[in-house]
């Protein structure tokens, strides 16, 4: 079953219980920091479920899981399939030197796994309108280094999120932050407002997993 749930629901929701919908950029915990702060849709997979009585907020504001080495629960699962479409308010992703916004899961190293990491993969597109979507291409088969974990290169959900001071960072770099980053350049795009994760398992053999878990989705180049 797929539910479809419009941006107009969360701002009723705001309407009744404030702070629940939009306003992580304006103050409060969230302050202005450069994180996802509107909730345009969620198509729940097979699965879904994980998160869903937090929306929005488990998904605006900064990624919760910033232990070293740690996983946090704090997060919605998209379910199989299952997509959602995040905004960032009056802001938008601008393109600027290198990777543009960060995509945070709640993936974690684990000598358990043969390929070293926990991840759940997920396929990011972005708009400027909310209607035309450009695709970051994205291969569900690995690279494999020659050491350290894999790799999936395009793909959003399997690079942890490093310990870093979330909550008073406004400047977002990648390298310190963790998660998987994307530069818009490599879409050919200068400015978008709109990210859609879309989780891989059904595409994949990843079935044994519980799909994409959402953390955050953070500005690095962005603007009014
Ligand atoms: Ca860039
Ligand atoms: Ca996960």
């Amino acid at each position: 079953m797929r539910v479809r749930l419009s941006i107009c629901l969360w701002i009723v929701a705001a309407a009744a219980l404030p702070g629940a919908c939009g306003d992580a950029m304006e103050g409060g915990p969230g302050g202005a920091l450069p994180y996802a702060s509107e909730l345009v849709s969620f198509d729940p997979g097979e699965g879904a479920g994980h998160g869903q009585e937090d929306l929005p907020d488990v998904v605006f504001g900064p990624p919760k899981n910033t232990q070293e080495g740690g996983a946090t629960s704090n997060v919605l699962s998209l379910g199989a399939g299952g997509s959602i479409v995040l905004g960032f308010g009056d802001r938008s992703i601008t393109d600027g030197p290198a990777d543009d916004f960060i995509v945070f899961e709640n993936a974690f190293y684990t000598e358990f796994e043969d390929d070293g990491v926990w991840e759940e993969l997920g396929r990011v597109s972005v708009s400027r309108d909310g209607e035309t979507w450009h695709r970051f291409e994205c291969s569900t088969e690995p690279v494999e280094p020659d050491d350290g974990p894999y790799r999936w290169p395009g793909c959003a959900g399997w690079t942890p999120t490093k310990a870093y001071d979330a909550g008073s960072t406004t400047t977002l770099d990648p390298a310190v932050t963790g998660g998987n980053s994307f530069d818009l350049s490599d879409l050919g795009l200068d400015r978008i407002n709109y990210v859609r994760i879309t989780d891989l398992t059904e595409s994949t053999d990843l079935e044994s997993k519980a799909g994409f878990d959402l953390d955050a989705v953070g500005i690095v180049h962005g603007g009014r």
